[in-house]
């Protein structure tokens, strides 16, 4: 990145601390910031600067494109043997019968349901449970990749994998290989939460550790696959413990290169072990996202998940550092409509989220998972008179 003196300027006149100046200037010079730097801008930078500090970055990396997708997601369950306090799907173990639990026919019938329709990615997550075991998700994965081969399945997280893995005594090596000759293409970012023990183990005990994530996406970035990252923020955590959990994935990534993507969850309230504790303001979220961007310089992209933090939300963040908004999902998605979820019907056609992101005055560029342009939007216009026209309902080009 090279030296841009009008930030130079907006920089001197947003930012009066002396310590935050020297950091914007190290960032806008391209250099990577420390982990004390990183938290200093957590504890002291006002959001006027970090919003010129990031959008610097954002812009670098992605000049003025608005990353989307059109996937769709299947939660084989929401129960869960686990009992993460933030999550809803924990409390369901208690009363399972009124939970569901997806037969493989049940999921191919969603699989189908989307025949003809021009998504480009299937999104696997729910909950863990033992009849989900390696046979199973290793034949879903066969039987979807032979019933649509070019649907690209993001599936599954280390918590599914070392709970399977651990249940069949196989290595993750050895486990991971099979999932990908099973026909799964990449790893969501799920899963992840705070990797640090002294808030995982009070939020997330009895799962994986912070640990046993990054080595399972250590071993599918070895395999030459890719996948996310996410950091549940806005509950008990502090600032350093959200550096600590972006300092590791850093150096993960910077050993293997295989993350694309970090997508910041907001912690939401409702139904949980932990509803008696206060969001995080929309201030708050847009900082995290503009401090995510500035201090992870090896990641190509930074990811809102609407859904969670609402579409007002969404478009301020494309000005600290975001440059994807997932996505055009369908309403099969539970898990954060039961934790409060900014929007209770989570479907949003293309044509809606291309004038989301044209009103943010950027431009709209439709992506495959691996961040090839599908179609860019940035002339498209969309005749209003057809009225609502469901996402999946438009012609697709180059599909
Ligand atoms: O790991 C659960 C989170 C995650 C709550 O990779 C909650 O493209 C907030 O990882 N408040 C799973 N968050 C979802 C996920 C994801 C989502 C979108 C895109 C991608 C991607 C990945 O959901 C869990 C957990 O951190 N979650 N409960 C809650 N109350
Ligand atoms: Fe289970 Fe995942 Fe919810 Fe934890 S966050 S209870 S592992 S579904």
């Amino acid at each position: 990145m090279s030296v841009d003196n009008t930030s130079f300027s907006l920089l001197d006149a947003t930012s009066r601390d002396s310590d935050i100046k020297t950091i914007g200037d190290k960032v806008l010079k391209g250099q990577r910031i420390s982990d004390e730097e990183g938290l200093l801008l957590f504890e002291k930078a006002d959001l006027g600067t970090l919003g010129i500090l990031s959008n610097y970055v954002r812009n670098a990396k992605s000049g003025n494109k608005t990353y989307f997708n059109r996937n769709f997601h299947v939660e084989p369950t929401n129960v869960c043997i686990y009992t993460c306090k933030f999550c809803s799907y924990s409390r369901m173990i208690k009363k399972r019968s009124e939970g569901w639990e997806y037969t493989m026919e049940d999921i191919m019938e969603i699989i189908r349901s989307y025949d003809g329709k021009p998504v480009t990615e299937v999104h696997i997550v729910g909950g863990v449970l033992p009849q989900y075991d390696v046979n199973f998700y290793s034949e879903l994965f066969k039987a979807i990749k032979s019933h649509r081969p070019s649907l690209h399945v993001k599936a599954l997280t280390p918590v599914e994998y070392h709970y399977i893995f651990k249940k069949d005594k196989i290595s993750y090596q050895d486990g991971m290989r099979l999932m990908k000759e099973s026909g799964l293409d990449s790893l969501p970012g799920g899963g992840a939460e705070i990797f640090h023990p002294d808030i995982r183990e009070q939020i997330a005990g009895d799962k994986c550790t912070g640990d046993q994530w990054l080595a399972i996406h250590q071993i599918w970035h070895e395999l030459g696959q890719r996948s996310n990252a996410t950091m549940l923020y806005g509950h008990i955590e502090d600032y350093h413990h959200r550096i600590d959990h972006m300092r590791q994935l850093r150096e993960l990534q910077d050993k293997t290169g295989g993350f694309q993507t970090f997508i910041p969850l907001k912690f939401r309230n409702q139904g949980n072990e932990m509803s008696y504790l206060d969001e995080v303001t929309m201030l708050e979220d847009l900082r995290n996202y503009a401090i995510s961007r500035i201090y992870l310089d090896n990641f190509d992209h930074v990811k809102a998940y609407w859904p969670m933090i609402g579409r007002a939300t969404a478009q301020m963040s494309l000005s600290y550092g975001v440059d994807d908004i997932d996505g055009t999902i369908d309403d099969t998605t539970k898990i954060y409509s039961m934790a409060g979820a900014e929007d209770q019907n989570p479907a949003l056609s293309t044509q809606q989220l291309v004038q989301m992101i044209k009103e943010a005055r950027r431009t709209p560029i439709e992506r495959d998972t691996l961040y090839n342009i599908v179609q860019d939007y940035s002339d498209v216009e969309f005749d209003s008179s057809d009225g609502f026209r469901g996402y999946l309902d438009l012609p697709v080009i180059n599909n």
